[in-house]
């Protein structure tokens, strides 16, 4: 056993060598940096970027971090010193053609996942990276370091660090922990492995605070976003045999609870806490008479079929899209997409 474990250990070294050896000279050779990640960035991209930037600063290099979204209020607490900043063609134009090396974090695929300033970084004559840990696309860049196996990209930038004899500072700590945390749902998620939590057990030998993380991440709602959730909870309808739970919201509920959309993560995941549910259809009224549409499943069903059939996407167990129409028609309509669903799906 013991032998074993050692074995295994031996191989994970291995491959962690294996997995970033065309990357670590670019990294080593190289004097100036741009960090990026996809539009909308959410806490694994904001944590990657800003870990790396440190940890390369602190190799002597030189770093931008650029997005093309801001990063939402909620994890500005990772970044005191307004390190990521929001493209301006004017101001980052120099920066960009300058850079000799651009790295993409957790956005493979191709450069319309970064945003405007993908289209600029794309024209870039810098050696382009990506390092992520979803399935898409990397010929998009030059090299590319995928693994689907990682919780977070935050997972793969810990990595990076300790593979190229690095150590973690206690704001790297931080801001992985932060990663990990949201991209594993709290360590619920199906990519939590045995080794997210060896990571995280070092980010915390390192100085991550589990209590303030969760405080700023999870505990700093207005009342009126509370008091919203409480209403739409109040509003939650179930069919299908109780396999299925719907819910919509407006746009005049929304501003008279003065919520903008942006502070409604989370809401599509509140019919995911009843027993028996397997599909949960979240409808948001949005701008030019569209509906945003958020799908959520127990993981016994595949529910990005139905975004796909609305040219949306997503996982199997989390997608949306957006479209055109009314409200209730719109959710009537995914009601019974998804009914048909249950019905190849063990039935409903
Ligand atoms: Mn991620």
């Amino acid at each position: 056993m013991c032998v074993q474990a050692e074995q295994l250990q031996r191989l994970e070294i291995k491959a962690a060598l294996k997995l970033w050896h065309k990357i670590i000279p670019v990294i080593k050779n190289n004097n100036t940096f741009v960090l990026t990640s996809h539009i909308n960035p959410d806490c694994d991209a904001l944590g990657s970027e800003l870990a790396l930037a440190e940890y390369l600063s602190g190799l002597g290099k030189k770093v931008a971090i650029i997005n093309s979204d801001p990063a939402p209020a909620v994890y500005r607490f990772l970044d005191p010193q307004s390190k990521i900043k929001r493209y301006s063609p004017k101001k980052h134009a120099s920066v960009i053609q300058t850079a000799d090396v651009i790295i993409v974090l957790d956005a493979s695929g191709n450069w319309k996942r970064v945003g405007p300033v993908g289209q600029t970084l794309k024209q870039a004559q810098a050696v382009k990276l990506c390092i992520d840990h979803h399935p898409d696309a990397t010929d998009f860049v030059d090299l590319a370091v995928i693994d689907t196996e990682a919780s977070a990209t935050g997972e793969l930038i810990y990595d990076l660090a300790l593979t190229m004899g690095g150590t973690v500072s206690k704001h790297m700590a931080q801001a992985l922990y932060a990663a990990v945390v949201t991209d594993t749902g709290s360590f619920r998620f199906p990519k939590t492995s045995p080794q997210t939590h060896r990571i995280t057990a070092e980010l915390l030998a390192a100085g991550a605070d589990p209590l303030y993380i969760y405080s700023q991440i999870y505990e700093q709602y207005t009342a009126g976003c509370i008091r919203l959730k409480g209403r739409v909870m109040e509003s939650i309808k179930t069919t299908g045999g109780g396999q299925i739970a719907y819910y919509g919201l407006t746009q005049s509920a929304l501003k008279s609870y003065g919520v903008k959309s942006s502070e409604l993560d989370g809401f599509a995941g509140l019919g995911q806490q009843i027993e028996g549910v397997r599909i949960v259809i979240f409808c948001q009224e949005v701008p030019k008479n569209r509906v945003k549409i958020s799908l959520r499943s127990n993981g016994t069903v595949a529910i990005n079929q139905i975004a796909v059939a609305y040219k949306g996407g997503g996982h199997p167990s989390a997608a949306g899209a957006i479209v055109s129409g009314k409200l209730d028609e719109v959710m009537a309509e995914v009601i019974e997409k998804a009914k048909a669903l249950l019905e190849t799906n063990g039935g409903a």
